[in-house]
This record gives structure tokens, sequence and C-alpha cells, in this order.
């Protein structure tokens, strides 16, 4: 190492420990604030109360916002996340914090068992995690962090220790998660795409027999109210998978469920397209990667386009077929550069339609179809809005060039996150808060948002006609 980049290195030492601003006297003061309460060293738990573990969407989306107040710590979050990647290159969706009680969050390490059960997944013997994942932004997030202070970057080697581990999570999405056999990843856990109580699961999981309401206890209901929370019965369901995968072993391709999800595929694509330039910025061409994005932003078409919903619907790969139900996951391939004019035409049209209500009746985009029969304002991820999805869809209309759809949803994504106290999520019409409050990606990104817009991922080639 350089002088130069040893005192940059050093700095960097010092600045792990920033101070926050007295008081919460502006969003970002008070955003910053957030993800300082909830900083445990090495990485942000999404809440201290409902989630204090590490999560993987969670951490990337974290290190997205954390980079406009220490790209130190931004760094120090996803190297944390992938440190506890498994020898089969999956990262899991949690991270446990050994000095947190078991009892606090359900399911805990004694119930995954990641260092026996995962052992010939290649599970870390240091420490517990689960054995499910959760969608890749991460690569995405390395790119943004690595942008925010290039030299700190560079000094510390940054990207170079995270790509072989990035390019081994894709790897790992590519292949073993190929379970419909069209080059798409599939997620067979409702927990893994994220949005864990989507009616787009409701079909699927109706295929898997629920574990008795009496052979787990759940810890959520200690924070949040029942009526806002998914239902014992679906509880039930998805603590049957987790039992399933983890009784074998961890291994792909034998599950009740395996779904192909619309967002969980865009990101992996919007990663792939930020893996060619952390190639590039390595000296590499990245012109591979690039290749990739493009044929999986075309079987991602191909497999999972409706045009007469106009959006992309979720593909059941265990029934055959897509899944008739409209979840914002379905308008979240609009993040993508090279996604064809017409398509992303209508995916506008459609959030701007009656069944996400964006410029007419709501205020953020709800998490699933207001006209759909399961709608709930209320009830996780059945009709609420999250923050996370409002940001991909922000930088989506941008990439677009929506440039006033875009900056009226930012607006109404400051307004609500610092009226909120930064909610989990929030109710879609009226701007109420839901779910925790001062929960980590909701301050993240608003730091993000209050920061210049940027290109999100270097894509070679912009529109296709
Ligand atoms: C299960 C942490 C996570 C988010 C998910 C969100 C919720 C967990 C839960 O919280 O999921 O992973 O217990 O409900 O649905 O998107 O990553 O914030």
């Amino acid at each position: 190492m350089d002088r130069t980049a040893q005192l940059t290195a050093r700095r960097a030492d010092r600045d792990i420990a920033y101070d926050p601003p007295p008081a919460a006297d502006s969003p970002h003061a008070g955003a910053a604030r957030v993800l300082e309460e909830n900083w445990t060293g090495t990485s942000t738990v999404p809440s201290r109360g409902l989630y204090p573990h590490q999560w993987s969407w969670d951490s990337a989306f974290i290190a997205i916002g954390l980079r406009h107040v220490s790209p130190l710590r931004a760094q120090t979050e996803l190297e944390t996340l992938l440190d506890a990647q498994w020898g089969d290159g999956r990262v899991p969706h949690i991270v446990f914090n050994p000095s947190v009680p078991l009892d606090a969050y359900f399911p805990s390490p004694d119930f995954w068992r990641s260092s026996t059960a995962g052992r010939d997944a290649g599970a870390p013997r240091t420490v517990q995690t689960s054995g499910i994942v959760q969608p890749p932004v991460h690569a995405l997030a390395a790119w943004l962090v690595h942008r925010a202070d290039p030299g700190l970057s560079r000094a510390r080697g940054f990207l170079t220790r995270v790509y072989p581990r990035l390019a081994a999570w894709h790897r790992y999405l590519l292949h073993r998660r190929d379970l419909g056999g069209a080059g798409l990843a599939s997620v067979v856990h409702p927990w893994e795409q994220g949005m864990d109580n989507s009616p787009c699961w409701d079909a699927p999981l109706r295929r898997v027999p629920p574990a008795p309401t009496r052979s787990f206890r759940r810890a959520d209901l200690d924070h949040g109210a029942a009526e806002d929370r998914p239902t014992d019965l679906d509880y039930g369901r998805y603590v049957r998978l987790a039992t399933d995968y983890r009784d074998g072993e961890y291994a792909d391709g034998q599950g009740l469920f395996a779904v192909e999800d619309p967002a969980f595929n865009a990101l992996l694509i919007a990663s792939e397209h930020a893996l060619a330039g952390i190639a590039r910025e390595l000296g590499a061409t990245g012109t591979a990667r690039h290749a990739r994005a493009e044929r999986l932003t075309a079987a991602l078409i191909d497999r999972m386009w409706d045009p007469a919903s106009g959006m992309f619907l979720c593909h059941d790969v265990r029934a055959g077929g897509l899944i008739p139900e409209r979840g914002v996951s379905g308008l979240i391939p609009l993040l993508l550069p090279t996604l064809p004019r017409d398509i992303a035409a209508t995916l506008v049209g459609t959030a701007y339609g009656p069944h996400f209500g964006l410029g007419r009746t709501t205020r953020l985009a709800p998490s699933y179809d207001l006209l759909g029969e399961a709608f709930d304002p209320h009830r996780y991820w059945r009709g609420p809005a999250w923050f996370n999805t409002g940001w991909l869809l922000e930088r989506g209309l941008r990439t677009h060039g929506e440039r006033d759809r875009a900056e009226a949803l930012r607006e109404a994504m400051l307004d609500l996150a610092v009226a909120s106290d930064f909610a989990e999520y929030v109710d879609p019409y009226t701007g109420k808060a839901c779910g925790t409050t001062r929960f980590s990606w909701t301050a993240a990104l608003t730091l993000d948002l209050l920061h210049d817009f940027e290109e999100l991922m270097d894509s070679k080639g912009g529109n296709r006609g």
C-alpha cells in the first residue's frame, strides 16, 4: 500500500465512528440518526425490536444510503454479510447476532441449524445463519458504495475482495436455482423474495401442508398488530417449507414451492450490469456480464411479461404457468435500462393506472393490486406501500426519462418517510405509518433520495427500440 493509500485507509478507520448530528433537525440528520441507532459495530439491524439481526437485502439497501454518511460503514455492512456466505455461493437471508437472545426472533439459529444441516452446502462454522436467500441487490449496492468514495474503496481493496464473492453468489442463483430451466432464478420460500405475505404466493402456498401452530412460537406478534401480520396458517406454511429445506440439508430442487419472480430476477439483472462495471474497474472488459444481463432480460420478458395485465407476473414453476395476481414486484423491471421502450411505457401506464393508483389515488405504489380481491391496505405485503419498492420505481422512472413523475414520487417518499418517523411501511392512500418505525432501509433510501440522481448502472446501450 502506498503512503496516500495508507493515509486514506487510516482516515477511514476513524470515519467508522462518525459523529451523528446532534438533533434530528433535517431529513438528512433524522435519517442518519436512525442508521446510527441501528448500527451494531459491524452491520445494521433493520429494526432494534422486530428484526434484531442482519438481513441480506436490507443490508444492500442500507449500504446504498449509508455511503452518503460513512462510505467505510457502507463497505463494512456488505463485507460483514458476505463473510457469512456459504461455500456453494448462497448469501443467507439472515446473519444472526450471537448476543441476541434466541427468543427475540423466530425462526432462530436453533431452527435453521446452519452449521450442521448446512455443512454439505458449505455453511460457515463460525457464524449462524438462515439457509434461505433474499433478492440479490448486493452487487448493485457494492458498485454504488464504491462510486461514493473510489479513493477509499481502492485503498481498502474493497472491490477486489467482494467481486469473487458476488460472482459466486450470482453463479449459485443462475445454476442451482434455475429450477424452471429458463435460465432464471427461482425462489423456494416467500421470505426469499422479500415480499413475504404477497397474494402472489397464495396459490403456490396452498399446496404446502402447514406445520401445526403449536409446533412453533411466533416472535413477530410481540411487536406488531396481529391484523397487520401474516396469519397463523400462512406462518405454518412458511415453517413447513423452511423445515423441509433444512431437513433436506439445503439441497436445491426438491421443495414444494418454486417460483420465478420478476423483481428478484430484475434485481439479479441490475446486479449483473453492476458486476460488469466492477469487472471493468478491476481491469477486465465486463462485456460477458453485459451480454448475460441482456440474455436474462430477454428470458424475463419471454417468461413473465403479460401484455394483457400490462406488467410482469410471477411464474409458478411447480404448477407451470403465470400466477394471475398483480404484485408490485411485476413493476420493478422498470429499473432495467435496456428494457424495450414499449414495455417500459406500458409499465409506467400500469403504475399510474387504476391497479396501483400513482398520481391518482395513492401516494406510494401499493405492494399489491388496489382492485385485487386480496387487497388490504394494512396487512403485510397485501396492499401497504414500502419505501424500497418506491425507491426502485423512482429510479426506474428516471432511467426511462419520466423525470416529472420521478420527482413527484421522490417528494412523496421524502414527505412520508419523515412524517411517519421512517416507518417500515405505510397505508398507500393516507401514508399512515404501519409496522415498526425507525426502520433502517426507509432511513437509508431517504438519504439516497436526498442526493442527486446518478445512473444506477452502466448498461451499455440504453433503451432498445
Ligand atoms: C422474514 C427484515 C425483513 C425484510 C423482509 C420483510 C420481513 C421477515 C419477517 O422483514 O421479513 O425475512 O420476519 O417477516 O418482509 O422483506 O427483509 O426487514
